[in-house]
This record gives structure tokens, C-alpha cells and sequence, in this order.
């Protein structure tokens, strides 16, 4: 039945009780507990205000919440196999932890019943810790409320088309990754300049007054101000993908702008400044070592010496460019000149847990952890596995392993900063050969540069003295190098004010993954807008996620970010 926040809250108690009884069955004081809060300022506000009703109840009635609920029937088992296998896994999560198990009934976009991810999902939760388990169970029962609201005030039909759009551009990946169903998209292949296009014809569907794909293979939309000589406000994020990706990351940055500017299009609404809004090519520097190409290229930051790079099959990056149509002597003239610009804001989804365990759909970024990544090759002396000694090796392998370790030790010594040896692999290795050579990757960062630096010095120190003990040499080749990227306060104000503006916690939080925002801030002030994940916030991996809810809140806030700069008289 179609209900408006209006008449929620002007409902008398018992009315009010009655039409939000089924959100939390069994278990009315939920709705009880939150109505007394009333007005709600929004929907997500009343999500929230639900939601903070279970926070701060006693355990024991948390607890109750959950046992209350009936145990759900699943459709989705695919055959009897399946079928069985669930019925299974429910009576062992239920042996385990006394109560049936609650999943969300259908998935992030809020229409598709949960699918086949049930099984694997279940099985994992049946991992959990009874304490972590209860707050995913009411995590689930939460989201059964919130698409209980959808009955109510409506499905997020904003939310809803960014999420098929997300969809729509995952279809196009690079070979041996489409084929197993993985999402890899890397710099000028030609999933990538399928999806540039994809995006350029979304962007003039949306009504950009102007769209084209520069010189390095970014996609620019701009949507003319309401006057001549305007300032611009730049936003955007990248549609490059680490390889077996989500769908989101980066992606959501450039769809969210581009649905503001089909929503301002169709009430037929300019603002006294051009927004342009771009999708980055090549941020995540899988193909090539040349991580921000796209958004450096835009500050003057695009190194020569990245056209010489070839690819894993000798693909000079010269050369992928000329073929896919770019001019590398139009490179220079991307430049920004930053005194055209009010900054650069940036949506981004959160890639950590953080908002999903606390529950918040927004987070309002202080601060870009600075980062520095080297490739490393470590040579010590191939021989017989079953012949050479154990005091008379020179084991390239274990030295990398020894190293991994220390990083992992050294990074943990100060909370914030993160230590990653992603890659690690015995070129042309064989079982019965010890290593001779290792390569690996070293990505280490922290809140500020200094941070960031010391655990450079101690973990380069370590690997040289490692290699010293163990008689081997070692190559070090630094692969990128960004700055930590603080908040520009009055951006982060602006978007503060956005978050709030839509009736949800204003909740402030660093960025521990590296942003296009971190190369426009060497020449402009920029904030980031972070939107929840789910599946505890995975990133870099299939089961990224969003819902279409958070996708339309995170949309509402840029629509009035914008509209508040558009009153702001220092225009
Ligand atoms: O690695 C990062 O932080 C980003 O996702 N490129
Ligand atoms: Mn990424
Ligand atoms: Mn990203």
C-alpha cells in the first residue's frame, strides 16, 4: 500500500504501529521504539532510526529478535541437489547457533530473488563466530525491512537504473577472464574501448551537452552552465578493473554524476558552473605499470617512459594506443588549468567494511592514504631440491617469503598503515628446483607521507639485509608513488551538508584505497563521497556489491552537493 512519509509521520501511534509491524515480525517494539523518534526527515531516516532501535536494545532482546523469526523457505535451490545441500546447511547453522538462519529475500538490487550465492553465502556465515554471526543475521533482517519500505514508498528507481548500468558495462571483459564469467577490464583492450563507448553514449543519453574520449582514452562529459565563462566542478572516478573485479569500484563514481546530470537535464535545470564529468581509463595499472594514467594525464603527471612498457605478450603501450585511435601528441594538452576549476569531487564505493558493519549507507572521506609500490626480483642460485644441502642454498623464494612476513609485522606496528605483497611468483619455476629467482610486488602505504615513508625505509632495509644474510642480490624498481590526499575542508563540509541533507548519520572516515582524487589534488581541492558495501565491504573481488538503495542515497547527496553549490555566492 502506497504511503508517504507525511502520512507516517502524522499517523497516530497505533496507526503508525500498524504499518510498520510487518518490517520486524514478531517483534513490534522495533517500530514502536523508532516511532517515538518521529518525524523521520526521509525514508533512509527511517531505515536508520529502525535500525538504531535494534542497536540499543539489550542483548537479550537482540538476541530474541533474531529466534523470533520464522525459518524461511528458499526457492532458489536449482535441483534436488542443491536442495539438499540447503536444507542442510540450515540445520547445521541452526545446530550452531540456535536459530534459523535470516537472509535478506532478495538481492542488492532489491527485485532478484536470492540466487545459487545463497548456498555458498550460508556456508560461509556458518564460519562466523556466534557474536559476528547475530549482527549479520539482523544485518539481513534489516535489509528484509528495507525492501518492506520498497512496498511502502516505492522501489529506488534512480538506484535501480545506475545498478543495471553497472550491469549493462560489466558485460564487456578482456579474453580468458569473459569467458570464466570474471570481470577484468585493463587500459585500451578492447572490453575497454567497449566499454568507453558504452559510457559515451550513456553520457549522451543523458543529455551532456558535450561528450568525446581524449587523448588517453578518458571519456569527457561536460554539461554547460547556465551562463558563459562559468567555473567547473570536475567529478568522476575510473572504469579500468583489477583483474576478477567487482562491478563498482570506480564505475559508481562515474554513474552517479552522470544520473545527476539526466535528472538535472530532464527538469530542464542548469547550474552557474560546467560539470564535467569524467571516466578515467587506467587507474588501477594492471596492464601497464602506469597507475592514475587517466586522471594524471589531466595535471600534466603522464610520464613519457609509459609508452615504452610492453604488456605480459609484448604489447608496447605506444602501440595499444595507436590502435586504439590515440594521439600521443595530443597528451600534453589535457592539462587542466586548475584556475578553471571550484575542485574535484568524487563518489566512490567504500571498499572495506566499515560502513557495512557500522550500519551507515554514506561516509564522508577525510583523508587518501598515500602510497608507494615497488616491483621487486630477487636472484639467488637455481639448483637440485634433492642434492643441495639445506645450509648451501641461495633461495630466492624464501627470502621474498622471509620479506613478506616482516611487512606484514612492520605495517601492523603502526594501526593505520597497510603492507601487501599482491603478487609474488618463481619465474619458470619447477618442483624439484630451488628458486633461483623471485619476483614480487610491494604495496605499502599510510595515513601521511611521513608514516608512508618510515615503513618504506624499515622494509626496503629488511629486504637489503635479508639478501645479505642469505648471500643473494636483489632489483627494486619503484612503480608508483602518490601522495597522501587530505580532504579539502570546504569540499568536505560540502559533502557533510549532502549527507545530512538526506536524513542519514554524517559519518567522517579515511580512505585506505588510493582514488583519482589523489592525483586532482595535486592541483585542485578535492572530498570523496563513500557508499556502504556489501558482503562486509569486499573489494577487488566478484563479490563487490551494492544495493540500488545506497546507489539512489549516494545519487540524492551529489544532486545536493551540486545544488548547494549552485546557491553559494563565492561562485
Ligand atoms: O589499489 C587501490 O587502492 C585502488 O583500488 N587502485
Ligand atoms: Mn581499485
Ligand atoms: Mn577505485
Amino acid at each position: 500500500m502506497a504511503l508517504t512519509l507525511a502520512q507516517l509521520n502524522d499517523a497516530a501511534p497505533a496507526e503508525a504501529q500498524a504499518l510498520l509491524a510487518h518490517l520486524y515480525p514478531h517483534a513490534p517494539w522495533v517500530a514502536e521504539h523508532a516511532l517515538q523518534t518521529r518525524p523521520f526527515r526521509s525514508v533512509a531516516d527511517l531505515r536508520q532510526r529502525l535500525r538504531q532501535a535494534v542497536d540499543a536494545a539489550a542483548p537479550d532482546d537482540r538476541l530474541a529478535l533474531v529466534r523470533a523469526q520464522p525459518a524461511m523457505a528458499f526457492a532458489c535451490a536449482a535441483n534436488a541437489e542443491d536442495a539438499a545441500r540447503l536444507a542442510q546447511l540450515q540445520a547445521d547453522y541452526t545446530a550452531r547457533f540456535g536459530y534459523a538462519p535470516i537472509v535478506a529475500p532478495r538481492g542488492a538490487r532489491g527485485t532478484e530473488p536470492v540466487g545459487s550465492q545463497l548456498l555458498e553465502d550460508l556456508a560461509r556465515r556458518l564460519d562466523n563466530p556466534p557474536d559476528a554471526e547475530l549482527e549479520e543475521a539482523l544485518r539481513q533482517l534489516h535489509r528484509a525491512a528495507e525492501l518492506g519500505l520498497h512496498e511502502q514508498f516505492g522501489a529506488p528507481a534512480l538506484g535501480n537504473d545506475i545498478w543495471d548500468w553497472h550491469e549493462q558495462l560489466s558485460q564487456h571483459s578482456d579474453p580468458g577472464y569473459a569467458e570464466k564469467g570474471q570481470l577484468t577490464v585493463t587500459y585500451l583492450t578492447d572490453a575497454h574501448r567497449a566499454c568507453a563507448q558504452r559510457i559515451l553514449e550513456g553520457m549522451r543519453d543523458c543529455g551532456f551537452d558535450e561528450v568525446g574520449i581524449d587523448a588517453v582514452g578518458n571519456v569527457v562529459g561536460r554539461y554547460r552552465a547556465d551562463r558563459p565563462g562559468a567555473p567547473t566542478l570536475m567529478t568522476g572516478s575510473h572504469y579500468d578493473t583489477v583483474r576478477n573485479a567487482g562491478r563498482y569500484d570506480g564505475r559508481l563514481g562515474i554513474f552517479v554524476p552522470m544520473a545527476c546530470v539526466r535528472e538535472l537535464h530532464r527538469q530542464g535545470r542548469r547550474l552557474p558552473y560546467d560539470l564535467e564529468v569524467i571516466g578515467f581509463a587506467e587507474e588501477e595499472g594492471q596492464r601497464y605499470r602506469a597507475t592514475f594514467l587517466g586522471s594524471g594525464a589531466l595535471i600534466g603527471d603522464f610520464k613519457p617512459e609509459w609508452l615504452d612498457q610492453k604488456d605480459t605478450g609484448g604489447i608496447a603501450m605506444r602501440d595499444a594506443m595507436a590502435h586504439a585511435g590515440l594521439r600521443v601528441e595530443d597528451i600534453a594538452g589535457l592539462r587542466r588549468d586548475p584556475a578553471r576549476y571550484l575542485g574535484f569531487v568524487e563518489v566512490h564505493i567504500e571498499q572495506g567494511p566499515v560502513l557495512y558493519e557500522l550500519g551507515l549507507p554514506l561516509g564522508v572521506v577525510t583523508s587518501i592514504n598515500g602510497c608507494v609500490r615497488h616491483q621487486v626480483q630477487i636472484l639467488g642460485m637455481a639448483s637440485h631440491a634433492g642434492t643441495t644441502p639445506m645450509d648451501r642454498r641461495r633461495d630466492a623464494a624464501l627470502a621474498a617469503a622471509e620479506l613478506a612476513l616482516f611487512v606484514e609485522r612492520r605495517a601492523a606496528r603502526h594501526g593505520d598503515s597497510v603492507g601487501t605483497v599482491g603478487m609474488l611468483e618463481v619465474p619458470s619455476g619447477s618442483i624439484n628446483v630451488v628458486p633461483g629467482e623471485c619476483r614480487f610486488s610491494l604495496d605499502l602505504r599510510a595515513p601521511s607521507d611521513a608514516q608512508r615513508d618510515a615503513l618504506v625505509g624499515d622494509v626496503l632495509a629488511e629486504l637489503a639485509a635479508i639478501c645479505q644474510r642469505r648471500g643473494l642480490r636483489y632489483a627494486l624498481e619503484e612503480t608508483m608513488r602518490a601522495a597522501a590526499a587530505p580532504s579539502d575542508p570546504r569540499w568536505q563540509q560540502r559533502w557533510e551538508r549532502a549527507v545530512d541533507a538526506q536524513g542519514v548519520p554524517v559519518y567522517r572516515m579515511p580512505s585506505g584505497a588510493g582514488h583519482d582524487a589523489m592525483k586532482l589534488h595535486e592541483i585542485m581541492p578535492q572530498a570523496m563521497l563513500f557508499v556502504r558495501g556489501q558482503n562486509a565491504g569486499i573489494s577487488h573481488n566478484p563479490r563487490e556489491s551494492t544495493t540500488s538503495d545506497d546507489i539512489e542515497l549516494a545519487t540524492l547527496a551529489m544532486l545536493s552537493l551540486l545544488d548547494a553549490l549552485a546557491t553559494e555566492t563565492t561562485l
